[in-house]
Formats: structure tokens, C-alpha cells, sequence
């Protein structure tokens, strides 16, 4: 460790730290805006700056200390440096705060209020022209919001290295956009949103569905049904005050049928059915030569990733459509004969944590029934919108169930939303599959985790199975090099979009950055779903009597021709 001295107070804190570590652990926290631990350590925003050794000025986000250092991180002068700062930042930005939709969490926002600006108005003059962009189906652009932080190019770049958006021109001029200032939608893009859940301000956010849904709930001519994701009750209290990882499964029911939703139903529902069918089709492959290693399907930011990136790998993705697309499918088909309601009289709403499921819904392909299998996608943080504007007190809802029968699930079922926990799912009913036998052990620990990418063996009878899961489409390009190169030979990946899967998707409730930067989300979010599967007191998708019954009653075996014809999609080159 190196002692140092903040604020006259000796501290000590590892080698390597920065002065903002090391402040920390005097409980002395030092504004920040730019910065993102590992993803965006540029110093961009000044806030941060501190005073060392009696005045010189650091950036504390990227300073390290080293012995004998003294800070200051309160002076007069620094409060009057970043207040200064804060007003340089709002003379270039549309500050139509109360209709924005970050108001209320914006970081910007909040900062302003912290340090006492006062007035929003010091240095107006030109303002750096700005474009709105709408040209992609998940989100929109407003660069007039923009900071110029550079958190949603680092980790559209870094993390998911993809890099469609950057800084052009320069100095003034600078703002963020694509290459030859094409829109988003353009490029490729794969909408996974990641850009979005980093974004301080209001610059960048999902392109919203809630006032057609309102308006289909409001047509008493519509079966208006709604489906949750699994991980949107692992994060959606967060937007209601509760502490990062609370379930609050049985509020969120409650609240979607005071919304005036006809049926409160699960994805996790359709995750088994989507576990049905893809163990099928890995057996099928192992036992008939064909494509290997089996990859995922389920995330449309992996799937439109790989169609871009990978192209000669699509043959490799499960042709099963996403757990979203195949609960669209059953419902305007299954359900709607069960109920005698005509699939074009049904409206079908998910409840998403992600973004790419509102440019999934629109593929081509994804409609069975001759009608789109899913009407409108939601974000998680668009519902907590729908929530608020209806005057739902959220907190004080009591818990309610789904409905039957789309909304009984298995724990496999819900573990879908963290990364490997398609994988477990896949293997617990493939697994029992291919042996005949009961498996002694449902926990399949080693893909669990929020390691980038996990590698794994299992032997299954008479196969040494390998597997292997990414998370982060960083990670899945750089797994799948090692699987192009010849240097891994896997059976069957897992990859999902977003690092640590969909409880870290770009449709979640935004954390800000000192809370992203200190806090393990994506395990906190997952070990809810962990814990709700532990609890469960059916834990594999083939013993779901839902699941079973639909089988038994209307698809005939995983694979069937009604089944491929319901459940089952292809990719574009
Ligand atoms: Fe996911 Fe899904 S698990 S992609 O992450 O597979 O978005 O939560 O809903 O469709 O089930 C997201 C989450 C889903 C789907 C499921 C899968």
C-alpha cells in the first residue's frame, strides 16, 4: 500500500490506485462524468480535477498516487473550477430539461444541483449544430444533449467492438456520430443499446412504443397480452428505489394488470419451450453430422452481430427463434384457438431488457401466424415510464401471480437472462435426454459467472461434451476466432449481446457512473435469478406441465412440423 494525504487526513490505498480510488476509501467521493472503470479513462470532462502538492491541478480519475502525495479535492477554488465547467458544459446543450426524458436521472443534472450552479445561462453563444437521428428502429440520437463524454463510442467500440459511432471533426465542431454521417440505422449497428444504458444525459435513448400500447389497451376491440423477460424482475425495482438486485416478480404482475393488460404472461414460459426445442435440435446435430458447434439464437444484438461479422457462421446459429418470438407465436396460435380470439384481434407486448428486441420483432420471418408474432417491444425502463404515468404507487403493490397457462415457468426458464444460463438450461434437458437418466446435480456451475467467456466439459454418456459461453460481443468475436482458427472445437456456445447477458441489457434502468464504476451490477441483478430458480420447485424446462401440455395437445415432439413451422426462423447471409 502508499499513504497519501487527502484533504489533510492520511489515507492508504493499494499501489496502482488513483486518486479517486484512494479517495473512495476515505469515503470522499470526487464528482466525475466521462469516466467508466476499464471502458473510458480518458479525462475528458475535468470534474474530477483535484489539487496536489499545494495547487498544481491532476485528473483524478487517471492520476495514480504515489507516496507522499498531498490532494485536496474541496477547496474554494476546485467548487468554483467545476462549477465553471458544469456551465461551459450546459452553454452547448439543450437544456429543455423538463421534458427531457432523462429528468429526474440524468447525471449532468444531478451534478448541477450538487455543486451549486445556479443558473444555466453563464457563457450562452453558438451552439455546435446538432443532428436528431431516428434512421435506426431501437433508438434515437439527440446531439444537442450530447456531452461529448465519449462513454457510449468506448464501449461501443471497446466492449462490444463494433465502433459505429465516434467523435467527427474537431475541436468546436466536434460532435458524435457514424462515418460519413450516415444514420444509425445505416450502419451495422446491432442495436444491442449498450450506448444507451452508459449515456448521462438524455442524448441517447430507446425509440419508444408506450403510447401505441396505451392505445391498443384502450381499444376494447384488442386482447391486449403482455410477456416479461426474465431479467426485467431483477432491475425494474431499481427505477422504484429498491436496492440493485430486488425481485420484484409479483409488483411487476400486479402493476401490468393495473395497467389494463387482458393477460399477465412470462417469457419464461417460452425460454422453456425455446430450451425444448434447441436441446432437440443440438441432439439432432451431434447424432446426424451436422453444423457444430450449435450456437445461440436468442439475442438479436448477437444474432444481427453475427450476420454482419460472421457471416459464414450463420449456419452455425440454432434456427429457433428468441423466447420473445416464440411466446408471439404460440400466442397468436395456441392460445388465441384456446381462447377463440382471431390472432389479428390479439396485440402482443413484450416487456424487454433490451433494445434489439424492438428490431427483432420486425425481422423478416417473424410472423407464423401471418401477423407479426410480437406487436411491440418495451424496454424495462419504458414500463417503469408506463407505471409512473398511470399512477401506480409500485411500492406498495401487493404480489400478484401470472396467469396461466403462458405464464407458468421452470427455474431454467428464468435463469435465461444471465450469461450461461441458456447454456445450464440447454444442458439439464439435453443432458437427461441423451442418457435416459436423472441428473444428481441441476447446477452446472461452471458456466456460471460473469466472466467474459467460460469454457466447459461434460461428459454425457459416452460424449465428452464441450461448451462454451460469452457474454459481450467482444468476447464472442474473439471466441469465435479461436473457433475459426481451429484452436477450440466446441459442440455448443452460448453468446448473449450484453456483458453478463440481458440483466446488463441496454433496455435496463440506467445506473450512474460512480455506481457502475463501484458496483458488481450484473451479478447482483443475476443472483436473483440464481435464487428464484434454487427456489423453484420445477427446475427443467421438459418437466414444465405448461410446456408439456402444449406438446401433448397441439405441437406433437420438439421439432415437429408445426413446431418448425411455429418456432423456428432463418438468417441472412
Ligand atoms: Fe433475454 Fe431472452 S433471456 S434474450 O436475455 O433467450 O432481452 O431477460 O427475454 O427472447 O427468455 C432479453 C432477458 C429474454 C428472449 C428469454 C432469451
Amino acid at each position: 500500500n502508499i499513504t497519501i494525504k487527502i484533504n489533510g487526513m492520511d489515507v492508504s490505498a493499494p499501489a496502482g490506485s488513483t486518486i479517486l480510488e484512494a479517495a473512495r476509501l476515505a469515503h470522499v467521493e470526487i464528482p466525475t462524468l466521462c469516466f467508466l472503470k476499464d471502458t473510458n479513462e480518458i479525462a475528458a470532462c475535468r470534474l474530477c480535477t483535484v489539487e496536489i502538492n499545494g495547487g498544481r491541478l491532476a485528473a483524478s480519475c487517471v492520476y495514480p498516487i504515489n507516496p507522499g502525495l498531498e490532494v485536496k479535492t474541496n477547496t474554494p477554488s476546485l467548487r468554483e473550477y467545476r462549477k465553471k465547467t458544469l456551465q461551459l458544459i450546459l452553454s452547448n446543450h439543450d437544456r429543455s430539461c423538463l421534458s427531457c426524458v432523462r429528468s429526474g436521472d440524468c447525471e449532468l443534472q444531478t451534478l448541477c444541483k450538487e455543486l451549486g450552479v445556479d443558473a444555466d445561462d453563464y457563457f450562452d453563444g453558438d451552439k455546435t449544430p446538432s443532428i436528431l437521428d431516428e434512421s435506426a428502429a431501437h433508438m434515437v440520437r439527440d446531439n444537442s444533449k450530447c456531452i461529448l463524454c465519449r462513454r457510449c463510442t468506448a464501449v461501443c467500440e471497446k466492449v462490444q467492438g463494433i465502433g459505429v459511432i465516434g467523435p467527427n471533426e474537431r475541436g468546436f465542431a466536434t460532435f458524435i456520430g457514424s462515418a460519413f454521417d450516415m444514420g444509425l440505422g445505416e450502419t451495422s449497428c446491432v442495436s444491442c443499446g449498450q450506448c444507451i444504458a452508459v449515456c448521462p444525459t438524455g442524448a441517447l435513448y430507446e425509440k419508444s412504443s408506450i403510447d401505441e400500447v396505451a392505445a391498443a389497451i384502450a381499444d376494447p376491440a384488442k386482447h391486449v397480452i403482455v410477456q416479461t423477460a426474465p431479467s426485467v424482475r431483477a432491475a425494474l425495482g431499481e427505477e422504484f428505489d429498491y436496492p440493485i438486485g430486488t425481485n420484484v416478480e409479483g409488483k411487476m404482475a400486479a402493476a401490468l394488470r393495473r395497467l389494463g393488460f387482458d393477460k399477465v404472461f412470462d417469457t419464461n414460459f417460452s425460454a422453456d419451450l425455446t430450451i425444448m426445442e434447441e436441446a432437440h435440435e443440438f441432439i439432432e446435430r451431434v447424432q446426424h453430422g451436422g453444423v457444430l458447434p450449435l450456437i445461440t439464437s436468442c439475442s438479436p444484438g448477437w444474432v444481427k452481430y453475427c450476420e454482419h461479422y460472421f457471416p459464414d457462421m450463420t449456419e452455425n446459429l440454432s434456427s429457433c427463434k428468441s423466447p420473445q418470438q416464440m411466446f408471439g407465436a404460440i400466442a397468436k396460435s395456441y392460445y388465441a384457438e384456446k381462447m377463440g380470439i382471431k390472432p389479428e384481434d390479439i396485440v402482443s407486448v413484450s416487456i424487454m431488457p433490451c433494445t434489439a428486441k424492438k428490431f427483432e420483432i420486425g425481422r423478416d420471418d417473424q410472423d407464423a401466424n401471418g401477423v407479426a408474432d410480437v406487436d411491440y417491444s418495451l424496454t424495462t425502463r419504458e414500463l417503469a415510464r408506463m407505471i409512473k404515468q398511470a399512477g401506480i404507487r409500485f411500492n406498495n403493490l401487493p404480489d400478484e401471480d401470472f396467469d396461466a397457462p403462458l405464464g407458468i415457468y421452470s427455474g431454467a426458464g428464468v435463469i435465461f437472462g444471465a450469461t450461461g444460463g441458456v447454456m445450464e438450461a440447454a444442458l439439464r434437458t439435453a443432458v437427461e435426454t441423451l442418457t435416459g437418466e436423472e441428473l444428481q446435480k441441476l447446477d452446472f456451475t461452471d458456466v456460471r459467472g460473469t466472466e467474459g467467456i467460460k469454457e466447459a466439459t461434460y461428459h454425457v454418456g459416452d460424449m465428452d461434451v464441450k461448451v462454451a459461453v460469452a457474454s459481450g460481443l467482444g468476447n464472442a468475436r474473439d471466441l469465435l476466432n479461436k473457433v475459426k482458427s481451429g484452436e477450440a472445437d466446441y459442440h455448443f456456445i452460448e453468446i448473449m449481446g450484453c456483458p453478463g447477458g440481458c440483466v446488463n441489457g441496454g433496455g435496463q434502468p440506467q445506473q450512474p457512473g460512480y455506481v457502475r464504476n463501484t458496483t458488481d451490477i450484473r451479478t447482483l441483478r443475476a443472483k436473483v435469478l440464481y435464487d428464484t430458480d434454487a427456489a423453484a420447485p420445477i427446475r427443467k424446462s421438459h418437466e414444465n406441465p405448461a410446456i408439456k401440455e402444449l406438446y401433448d395437445t397441439y405441437l406433437g415432439a420438439p421439432g415437429s412440423e408445426k413446431a418448425h413451422h411455429l418456432l423456428h426462423t432463418s438468417y441472412v447471409k
